[in-house]
């Protein structure tokens, strides 16, 4: 125990000088929101070292109220993928991966969820588990009720109150469980409403809980944290109020929102946010996530990343192909998981090698030809009349320094290739070559720039390199 805290120390000190000389380049706030003297603290908390957590102002401290900073990570539905809650596993975040935040994610009403069709004293078993794993390995744990298409919380307000009731009770003495009352609020759920459940659920924590942590959900799926920064709920301590976003989304409009709400007074805690686009899928964005990472630290906001699991989906941190419930190494880890251990460990990873990791997993090919750079990934592929069809999708990347204003590509296949779709583009079959010149609407790729969607469909084989 005394070792592992020794050595997070060290790692974290590192980690903080170097974002703290980056976030105060670019942003003089970070004074406004705390104390930069106690930077080698913000993020090596942990419960046995901060203790219980308390809000002050805008900012999570410790008990001591020095602020600090949790980062880590969020489960996928525990209902789900509960092999993931295990000791070892969280371990690894913990020592390895200089996580201090584990985010439990129960859903609500999605498949067997808790308030539809899932087994109840299952799925609070799995949290207590979840618990129990976290504060065995000195780490703050969210025990998140994770409404989604049940998008108003007080659908399910009674078996709320009687959750929470049970969890406020069982962890009235603990020191590291933070309470989020709903995931995110959405479609017609107004913040009224929000407010509406929240005055309900508080209460029912804080008769056993004075002082734990409490994060509000806001409506829009976590985006409007502007309305609650202009109605806050008043007469309770210690709430926080979740932002959620999806870096290949949500941009520099909802990191403004971020920014205007602290500066407002309110507490923020980002509670989920995914690195790829907003349906827990698709291409990363690795620039807006490392724009995202320096705002965030740069105000000393906390955060905890979708998702821990090895569904095949790109917010998943494991590999589709792994099977491993703990000790994951390099090659188990999807893209998103390299950059989420890069990240913690105080390194943001360079866009260019994840988006490499990307394409290995994609199964992506890229070939030069003549200063462009052709990146070709299988979207799709099945069988038709005994035979092997592929859907091909290209992008097109000029490298040189000087504009293209016409490009044309040859790729060669393994064999004689026959063509039955192409678009973006005009198509050639010759033997085992296919040629592809531009349309005249997608012609120009100026220096630097990229060309992307050209795609087509044939049979006799995969393109060789
Ligand atoms: C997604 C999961 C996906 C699952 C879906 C519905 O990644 O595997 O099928 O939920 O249950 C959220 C939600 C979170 C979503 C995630 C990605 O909080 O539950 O997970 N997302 O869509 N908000 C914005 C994005």
């Amino acid at each position: 125990m005394k070792k592992r805290t020794k050595l997070t120390v060290c790692a974290a000190a590192l980690i903080v000088g170097s974002l703290f000389a980056k976030g105060m380049q670019s942003k003089g706030q970070a004074a406004d929101h705390r104390d930069l003297s106690d930077a080698d603290k913000v993020q090596t908390a942990s419960p046995s070292v901060t203790g219980a957590l308390h809000v002050e102002g805008t900012q999570l401290c410790g008990s001591d109220g020095k602020p600090v900073q949790l980062r880590g990570i969020s489960t996928h539905g525990i209902g789900w993928f509960p092999d993931y809650i295990n000791e070892e596993c969280f371990a690894q975040f913990r020592n390895e991966w200089n996580a201090n935040l584990i985010r439990l994610a129960m859903y609500t009403a999605e498949n067997a969820g808790y308030c539809t069709d899932g087994d109840k004293e299952y799925l609070k078993s799995l949290v207590r588990r979840g618990v129990e794993c976290a504060t065995q390995n000195d780490m703050y744990v969210i025990i998140d009720w994770h409404i989604l298409s049940d998008n108003n919380p007080n659908d399910h307000v009674e078996e709320a109150k009687a959750f929470f009731e049970e969890m406020s009770s069982a962890y009235a003495d603990a020191d590291n469980v933070i309470y989020e009352i709903c995931n995110e609020p959405n479609g017609s759920a107004s913040w009224q409403d929000v407010k509406d459940y929240a005055g309900q659920i508080i209460p029912v924590i804080r008769s056993h809980e004075k002082d734990a942590v409490i994060i509000v959900g806001t409506p829009n799926w976590c985006q409007f944290v502007d309305q609650a920064a202009a109605d806050p709920i008043t007469g309770y301590d210690n709430l926080m109020y979740a932002l959620h976003f999806y870096a290949a989304t949500h941009k520099e409009d909802l990191r403004a929102r971020m920014g205007a709400a602290v500066d407002a007074g309110l507490p923020v805690f980002v509670s989920e946010y995914g690195i790829c686009d907003a349906s827990g899928n698709g291409a990363l964005d690795i620039e807006q996530a490392n724009a995202w990472v320096d705002a965030m630290n740069a105000r000393g906001i906390s955060y905890a990343m979708w998702n821990l699991s090895n569904k095949d989906e790109s917010s998943s941190i494991l590999k589709a192909s792994c099977t491993k419930t703990s000790g994951f190494e390099t090659e188990d880890l999807n893209p998103g998981g390299q950059w989420l251990r890069g990240m913690l460990k105080g390194e943001l990873p360079d866009p260019e090698q994840i988006r490499e990791a990307e394409k290995e997993v994609s199964g992506a090919l890229t070939l030069m030809q003549d200063g462009i750079e052709i990146t070709a990934v299988v979207k799709n592929s099945w069988e038709a009349e005994g035979q092997k069809v592929y859907q091909y999708d290209l992008t097109l990347k000029n490298t040189g320094a000087s504009d293209v204003e016409q490009w044309a590509v040859d790729l060669t296949f393994d064999g004689a290739v026959k063509l039955s779709d192409g678009w973006n583009g005009d198509y050639t079959a010759d033997g085992t070559s296919l040629h592809i010149t531009s349309k005249d609407y997608n012609g120009k790729i100026p220096a630097g720039g990229s060309v992307i969607d050209i795609g087509f469909i044939v049979s006799g084989g995969t393109i060789s390199m």
